[in-house]
């Protein structure tokens, strides 16, 4: 090609990178494969060197470049960059809203609400269209000069889109990691043995700071623009909302989930939503904002110290929050596994109040190396149990204690052992041990086992400790009477829990075995093993090779399945119970025939089951002798479906396939209600 031709050519090709720039971080929305992208930049790329005269600081392949700078300079925000005022409480939002609407003099506002990003605020300057400068906040006047950073940054456009951009713009955003890039690259600095970020947001700001833009740009950063600063001539709109679409048109990311809200109702609505959906967002964020929309409206409002009167931040409630561990004690669960348990200063963090966290097992703990007097960091994220995420080293007193594994149970006083490789250790006192025999009647009573409504964790403390129930036959001999004499029962208590145990009589087969506790048994075995075997005095007679026939079963369940069976006081409970009325009906066993009550069936499962996950359910089905697939085609013969089920649903209706619900799946493997 010809010199002219070549010129044509790069500046089509700088278009068309652009555009999918654009397609991708901004609509996000792509238009090509990954691979013809790169094509286009390895195009472009040849041809640059080709003709370094045609390089351009604003071409894609330019994002990283010149040697790495001794330090960062100082830049003067042309507009501050203001904070917001924070509020805390619902009543702190009604408050914000009085006031904005007290000053306006008006009966009701519309607010831009978006999420609060957990990063780093940032402002780009471009002039003409193409970044010329992007500072850090600093003190809110004057930041550090980060360009050759940000530009690193691929959802950072050099050019604005468009022809009619602005001669001078402002940008305000927040830079941030995805979660998930911010453990690829934990995953790779732990694999190098380098130091690992804490979180989303300080791997954010140190790859931010790097004195190298080639670190930076190996550092998968991303950025939403909030806001605008200086903005020259720029006829800017009349609205915040505006003001945001307009960003989009000129190329530039903003967050996908802001949304104009009518009022306090429509805001702390807003704010909800957001809070359920914050774990699937993939970036941190700790709150969300609420602006007025009308700028005309933000204008009269104006300022009080730096913080505008027009918006605020409605916090969440911190996830992490440090505190000091008081003690690690030994809690002793229904298989005599000892877990160590941090005794924490009470710290609210997550929205509760937080005063135990499970350290697992040993390994865990010498993994996180906590000590009694260490200030740790403990975080909650929703509903998932709070965790000792780490120790702060430097805050370790000098007399801090390391927690040793106890050579006697806490308990009963039976020596713990623990084998060769394993994590868990464990009390040898079997159901000499009062906390074994606990931990055993909770779960027998718990809701998926033998569902003994009113029988709570108080209650069985309270029987184990008068030595009146030992094991859980005796929980049939209890008399309202004698129940009614004991703490917090009143006679109409005593009488409700004595009618639940009665109820709990009538059970399934699948149900009992997983009641009984067996170690490692939970609910999907327990289902193959009553589906395989169909009567319990089967599976009480099998040999070990026998049980390790049951699909998903291997040889450590099933010796515990036969050790178990081969305990002659657990056979006397069994005994025990059954002469008590604890009975069910019999499953059509699988075993002989290798026939169930799904057979024949080509089964598919969809949307959310209440009572098993979706491997439980598959491991169910199997065992019930169905086959399972993943899609609805032609063949399938039997669609299960649970909550939010979607087009496998549809199809299925499409195609005349017999559906089931989750409670008529569980009748037909034999697993009864719920
Ligand atoms: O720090 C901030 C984060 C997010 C902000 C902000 C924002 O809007 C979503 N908006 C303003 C006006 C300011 N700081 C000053």
């Amino acid at each position: 090609m010809t010199a002219p031709e070549d010129a044509k050519r790069i500046a089509e090709l700088r278009e068309q990178i652009r555009r999918h720039d654009f397609r991708y971080y901004v609509l996000d929305d792509p238009e090509v494969s990954d691979a013809r992208y790169d094509a286009l930049m390895a195009e472009l790329r040849a041809l640059e060197e080709a003709h370094p005269g045609l390089v351009t600081p604003d071409s894609p392949t330019q994002r990283v470049g010149g040697a790495p700078s001794g330090a960062f300079g100082e830049v003067v925000h042309a507009v501050p960059m203001l904070s917001l005022d924070n509020a805390f409480t619902e009543q702190d939002v009604v408050d914000f809203d009085r006031r904005v609407r007290e000053r306006l003099d008006v009966e009701s506002v519309e607010y831009s609400a978006e999420p609060k990003i957990d990063g780093l605020a940032i402002s780009l300057r471009y002039e003409r269209g193409k970044l010329v400068q992007a500072a850090t906040r600093g003190d809110g006047t004057k930041g550090e000069d980060v360009t050759a950073n940000v530009r690193a940054i691929r959802s950072v456009p050099l050019t604005l889109r468009g022809t009619d951009v602005p001669p001078l713009l402002e940008v305000r955003g927040e830079v941030y990691m995805t979660r998930r890039s911010f453990e690829q690259l934990n995953r790779r600095a732990g694999e190098r043995g380098e130091k690992t970020f804490v979180n989303p947001r300080n791997a954010a700001a140190g790859s931010l700071r790097q004195l190298d833009p080639k670190v930076t740009a190996s550092r998968a950063l991303d950025l939403f623009c909030y806001g605008v600063g200086a903005t020259g001539h720029w006829p800017v709109p009349r609205r915040h909302s505006e003001v945001l679409a307009a960003l989009r048109e000129f190329g530039l990311r903003t967050c996908p989930a802001i949304e104009v809200v009518a009022g306090v109702r429509g805001a702390l609505d807003y704010y909800g939503r957001i809070g359920r959906r914050r774990d699937a967002l993939g970036y941190d964020i700790d709150g969300v904002v609420y602006k007025v929309d009308r700028l005309d409206w933000q204008r009269d409002l104006g300022f009080v110290a730096r913080a505008p009167r027009w918006a605020v931040a409605h916090k969440f409630p911190a996830q992490e929050e440090t505190t000091v561990v008081r003690d690690v004690e030994f809690q002793v669960g229904r298989t005599g596994a000892l877990t160590p348990v941090a005794r924490l200063e009470p710290v609210f963090v997550g929205g509760v109040t937080v005063s135990n966290v499970t350290l697992h097992n040993m390994d865990e703990l010498a993994r996180k190396d906590v000590r009694i007097g260490d200030t740790v960091v403990v975080r909650r994220a929703g509903d998932v149990i709070p965790e000792v995420v780490r120790v702060i080293p430097d805050l370790r007193p000098k007399d801090a204690r390391v927690v040793k594994l106890p050579k006697q149970c806490p308990v009963c006083g039976s020596h713990v052992t623990r084998d060769e490789g394993e994590a868990v250790a464990r009390c040898s006192g079997g159901l000499v041990c009062s906390a074994q025999r606990r931990e055993a009647l909770r779960h027998f009573a718990s809701r998926r086992a033998m569902d003994i409504e009113g029988l709570g964790d108080k209650l069985v403390e309270q029987l184990v400790d008068a030595g009146r129930v030992e094991t859980p036959a005796d929980l049939y001999s209890l008399t309202a009477d004698e129940l009614a004499g004991l703490e917090r029962m009143g006679p109409k208590s005593a009488a409700n829990l004595v009618e639940a145990l009665e109820r709990s009589k009538q059970t399934t087969l699948p149900r009992f075995l997983f009641a009984l506790g067996i170690r490692d048994v939970g609910e999907s075995t327990a289902l193959a093993l009553a589906t395989h075997f169909g009567r319990l005095e089967a599976l009480e007679s099998a040999t070990l090779d026998e049980v390790q026939q049951v699909r998903d079963v291997g040889p450590v369940v099933a010796a515990h399945v036969r050790d178990f069976f081969d305990e002659p006081r657990n056979r006397k409970v069994i005994a025990e119970l059954r002469h008590r009325g604890v009975s069910w009906p019999d499953v059509a066993p699988t075993r002989a025939s290798g026939e169930g009550p799904l057979s024949g069936e080509t089964l598919v499962i969809t949307g959310t089951l209440a009572s098993l996950t979706r491997d439980e359910a598959r491991d169910a089905a199997r065992a019930a002798g169905a086959t399972v697939t993943d899609s609805v085609s032609k063949k399938t013969t039997l669609l299960v479906v649970g909550a939010d089920a979607g087009s496998k649903l549809r199809k299925a209706q499409e195609l005349g396939i017999t559906i089931i619900d989750e409670d008529e799946f569980r009748r037909r493997i034999g697993a009864g209600d719920r």
